[in-house]
């Protein structure tokens, strides 16, 4: 390739690129007069979990060794979820690790059990502002760390 040629590539892929900045950044009449961005952040926003409320817990289990000597942990993942006040939240409970996790959520004395293999739903309408407990009553503090995950209600 002659050294002609290579300066005219370079040129033509500094173009397409100042095309394609134009084209994301400046407005466009047949979007409405927005830009490539903002279509895509509305998009973004709209699926958001705003009006949808639903989480997805897990239980996990890790294990480790400290001075030769295993240690065994089993968590709620995540292990704090945030909502606000008035939401109606379902939080489905899926069992991975560990045969069964009998569990309370406080304040809303909602009790089960969450079974390896299956999915435990329960649900409620976040009145009280405060963070609650959803606590394992099979993995508690009296034999290992407790399995603990914390509900936060924001104040609306
Ligand atoms: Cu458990």
């Amino acid at each position: 390739m002659t050294t002609r040629s290579k300066q005219w590539l370079y040129l033509l892929f500094a173009f397409t690129c100042v095309l394609l900045g134009m084209c994301i950044l400046l407005p466009i009449p047949w979007l409405g007069g927005e830009t490539v961005m903002e279509q895509m952040t509305e998009e973004a926003s709209t699926t958001s979990l705003d009006d949808q409320q639903e989480y997805h817990l897990t239980t996990v289990e890790y294990t480790t060794y400290i001075d030769e000597k295993k240690v065994e942990v089993y968590r709620f993942e995540p292990g704090t979820i945030v909502v606000n006040q008035g939401d109606e939240v379902v939080l489905r409970l899926h069992g991975i690790h560990g045969k069964q996790h009998e569990f309370t959520l406080e304040h809303y004395n909602i009790d089960g059990t969450v079974t390896k293999g299956k999915e435990t739903t329960i649900s409620f309408t976040a009145d009280t502002p405060g963070t609650f407990r959803l606590t394992c009553h099979t993995h508690t503090s009296a034999n290992q760390i407790p399995m603990v995950s914390y509900i936060t209600v924001v104040k609306k």
